[in-house]
């Protein structure tokens, strides 16, 4: 009877396909940022099934999908604390084989899509991962119906309606916060462009490499692709970038030599943290 049982039990190729239907979940998650954040410890308790470097695989189905969460990450630890409390316990509910990566960038201005990049290529060294999520560290998804997925060809919007905005996306172009790409759709834009320091123009950069391979960026309605964003100051080593609009100009000039093909940085240190794969980087700005 035992052995009979076990069998059923670990027989893989019967189990259903995941994520199921998100319908049967119930809808809007009530994020409290009045609340101080759960500490570490306590949310580690509470996702005993993730697994070392926040590697989590649903037991009782089989993932069509691997995803990979990539955080653009520099002294944010608060904002950490929150995203780790809600994010990890939503994409379990998703029934997601995913593992949450933590970028985090030490010295010159911060650049977010570098990080991305950075991100990407290194992933590539634990799984083959089919899908990658870029999601700023301060966006605390609101709804279970919005799937942590990737269309096959178009990169996704997913943090279309966020609270600071009045949940309204707020122009057409738009494409920060949250987003995604099949695996092939991110090789084929090159990445994102490596030359965006300090803030901003890096994901209109990455609209403009979209819109000239002919792709169309995916949106749900902002009834179920809602966010909230943890209230913060700018960051030092964070201004604006003064020549993001010159940049911009040039994007499609050199969306095929900026991007993963021209990539370089030094990696400090990787840790398997129990929540999270933490990559301490280092991202050679010029001069
Ligand atoms: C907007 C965009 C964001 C990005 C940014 C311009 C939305 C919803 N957000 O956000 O995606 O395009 O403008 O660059 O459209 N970070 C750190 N430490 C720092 C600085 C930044 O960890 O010192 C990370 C963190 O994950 C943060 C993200 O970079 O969420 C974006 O930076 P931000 O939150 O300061 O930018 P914000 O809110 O203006
Ligand atoms: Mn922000």
């Amino acid at each position: 009877f035992e052995k009979g049982y076990l069998k059923l039990l670990f027989d893989l190729s019967k189990l259903r396909n995941c994520p199921g239907d998100l319908t049967h979940l119930s809808g809007p998650i009530s994020v409290r940022l009045n609340r101080n954040p759960h500490l570490l410890r306590k949310t580690e308790r509470e996702n005993h099934f993730v697994r070392k470097g926040g590697y989590y695989k649903p037991p009782w189905c089989k993932p069509l999908i691997k995803v990979a969460i990539v955080i653009p990450y520099r002294n944010r630890a608060t904002h950490l604390l929150y995203f780790l409390q809600y994010m990890h316990p939503a994409l379990q509910r998703q029934e997601l084989e995913y593992r949450i990566y933590i970028i985090n960038q030490v010295g010159d201005k911060f650049n977010r899509a570098k990080l991305f990049n950075v991100g990407y290529m290194e992933t590539l060294v634990d799984l083959n991962y089919d899908c990658y999520i870029f999601h700023d560290v301060d966006l605390i998804l609101e709804h279970n119906h919005l799937l942590y997925g990737c269309s096959p060809e178009n990169p996704r919007h997913l943090s279309v309606a966020i609270d600071k905005h009045d949940y309204q996306l707020l122009y057409p172009e738009l494409f920060g916060g949250v987003t995604s790409f099949s695996s092939n759709t991110f090789k084929k834009l090159n990445g994102y462009s490596n030359s965006y320091w300090g803030w901003g123009g890096e994901d209109d950069d990455m609209y403009n490499r979209i819109n000239k391979t002919g792709l169309k960026i995916e949106r749900e309605s902002t009834s179920i692709a809602r966010y909230r964003m943890i209230p913060h100051d700018s960051d030092p080593w964070n201004e604006p970038n003064p020549r993001r609009h010159k940049l911009l100009n040039s994007s499609i000039e050199r969306m095929h030599e900026d991007g993963l093909s021209n990539l370089q940085y030094i990696i400090i240190s990787r840790i398997e943290k129990k929540l999270y794969t933490n990559v301490t980087v280092n991202l050679m700005a010029p001069n």
